[in-house]
């Protein structure tokens, strides 16, 4: 049949996700781990009605230009949208979905588990025992941060900060928070609102960023705000690289001013700054926020949700534009 949709998935899919694409669509599949180039991205989207993406292309406005006009929507296999330029797909008139909600849980796991992992040092504890430099127990190896009665600041009460909020009171945490908005109390999850970032900060044993990647939010951790941390504070992120400045982050580390941080996310990734790696107090992952079979699965079928609803004439139920 050639009157289905057809639909260009940039990267490779899970199993279920393709087999319910190639069922109800015409579709270009990746099934490498390459990220296409603009210029592929522009190529292989000829003659496509729709794109389903991930986070690690970058749909700029110079690029939605360039996409031919047979593409009316674009559903980003991500919960994150600032790699896609939303104002410029709607005024090419292309839908934008994204898959909010499925990958909170999982997100926040992995929040509590950077948390946990820099404070109680366990890639150290990890790589002494696999490195054979385990010589046997001692009152003083490996001490960490402890983690009960601590004050957590979540910057960012998104869904992910309100679940990263549960988590941490499950282990005894004083939970507080800072958001642009105050949220109404029914969600604010037992945690103490801030109106201002900066007072919070001065409280913060524990930070974890939870704010979306924008303008606003670049660098929100820079020099300034990690001076207000009390001393021996832990960072966390799991956001975007983009709200930490590196070098200001990297210098608390190296000085002892931070205890450690957990860092899931990094500017410029899959690069990274080759310091995170000098560095024994940071407790480094590779983009696993969503990393379950679960979520995933649930984040390609929600895009599909996505494409179905605007192919049928309906509203897309995540449409960012
Ligand atoms: C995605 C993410 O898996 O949803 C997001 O915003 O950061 C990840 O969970 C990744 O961005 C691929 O699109």
């Amino acid at each position: 049949m050639t009157d289905r949709p057809l639909v260009l998935a940039t990267r490779r899919l899970p199993p279920a996700v393709t087999a319910r694409l190639q069922r109800d669509y015409r579709a270009t599949l990746n099934e490498s781990d390459e990220v296409h180039s603009p210029d592929r991205l522009v190529a292989l989207a000829e003659g496509c009605d729709a794109i389903l993406c991930c986070s690690s292309e970058k749909f700029t406005a110079g690029l939605i230009g360039r996409l031919p006009a047979s593409v009316r929507a674009i559903a980003t296999f991500s919960v994150g949208y600032e790699h896609i330029d939303t104002a410029a797909a709607q005024a090419r008139g292309i839908r934008v979905t994204n898959t909010p909600d499925v990958l909170t849980d999982a997100t926040a796991d992995i929040t509590l588990l950077c948390l946990l992992g820099a404070a109680r040092r366990a890639w150290e504890g990890e790589a002494m025992l696999r490195n054979g430099e385990w010589v046997g127990w001692s009152t003083t190896q490996l001490l960490g941060v402890h983690v009960t009665g601590k004050r957590l600041g979540i910057f960012g009460m998104g869904r992910i900060g309100r679940a990263v909020a549960r988590r941490a009171r499950g282990f005894d945490m004083q939970v507080h928070y800072h958001n642009r908005r105050r949220l109404p109390a029914e969600q604010e999850e037992g945690a103490t609102y801030h109106a201002d970032p900066d007072e919070l900060l001065g409280l913060c044993d524990f930070v974890s960023l939870n704010f979306p990647a924008s303008a606003e939010t670049e660098n929100f951790l820079n020099a300034e705000r990690i001076a207000r941390l009390p001393d021996g504070a832990v960072v966390v992120n799991t956001a975007r690289g983009t709200v930490v400045d590196d070098d200001a982050l990297i210098a608390a580390l190296q000085s002892g001013k931070l205890a450690a941080a957990g860092l899931d996310v990094f500017r410029g990734e899959p690069k990274l700054d080759p310091r995170y790696r000098e560095l024994p107090n940071a407790f480094l992952l590779p983009h696993m926020g969503s990393a379950t079979i679960e979520t995933r699965d649930a984040m390609g079928l929600k895009c599909l949700d996505n494409l179905d609803a605007f192919f049928a004439g309906k509203e897309p139920p995540d449409a960012l534009v």
